[in-house]
């Protein structure tokens, strides 16, 4: 039976910044995920708090969301069969030293900080994820 899903990628600002969109597209449309909208924004450092919320306890919090704000991002909605797994899997490892070969994270990653790109990590984080910026 098929499964057809939406998720939420965001091509942070290290990857923007080095001219990587077109190439980062290219393997998603490879990888079979449809990028159905897509669309350039600079969050504040208090919208990339809300976007990342779910980490408020962690000791790289703040720096994280500092980072997100910190530049350009692309943030996108990707389609496809299984697209919430699917994706998380042709994204890679959050640590890009760990990221499987071929992954985004492994190609195009700096570092745990500047890993490239986001992915959400389950259906109905997708959904609000793609709330948070598609709404309206
Ligand atoms: P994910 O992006 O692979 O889903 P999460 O655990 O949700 O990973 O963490 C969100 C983001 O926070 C990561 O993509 C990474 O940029 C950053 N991050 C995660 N763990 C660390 C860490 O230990 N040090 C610094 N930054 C981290
Ligand atoms: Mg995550």
């Amino acid at each position: 039976m098929s499964n057809t899903e939406r998720t939420l990628s965001i091509i942070k600002p290290d990857a923007l910044e080095r001219n990587l969109e077109e190439e980062i597209k290219t393997l998603l449309i490879k990888n079979n995920l449809k990028i159905k909208d897509s669309k350039k924004i600079h969050l504040s450092k208090d919208e990339a708090a809300e976007f990342y919320k779910v980490h408020q306890s962690k000791p790289f919090y703040n720096d994280l969301c500092a980072y997100l704000s910190s530049g350009p991002i692309i943030a996108m909605i990707l389609e496809g069969e299984n697209a919430v797994s699917l994706y998380r899997r042709i994204m890679g490892a959050t640590d890009p030293k760990k990221a499987e070969a071929n992954t985004i994270r492994k190609i195009y990653g700096i570092s745990i900080d500047k890993n490239s790109v986001h992915g959400s990590d389950s259906f109905d984080n997708a959904k609000k994820e793609i709330d948070f910026f598609f709404k309206n």
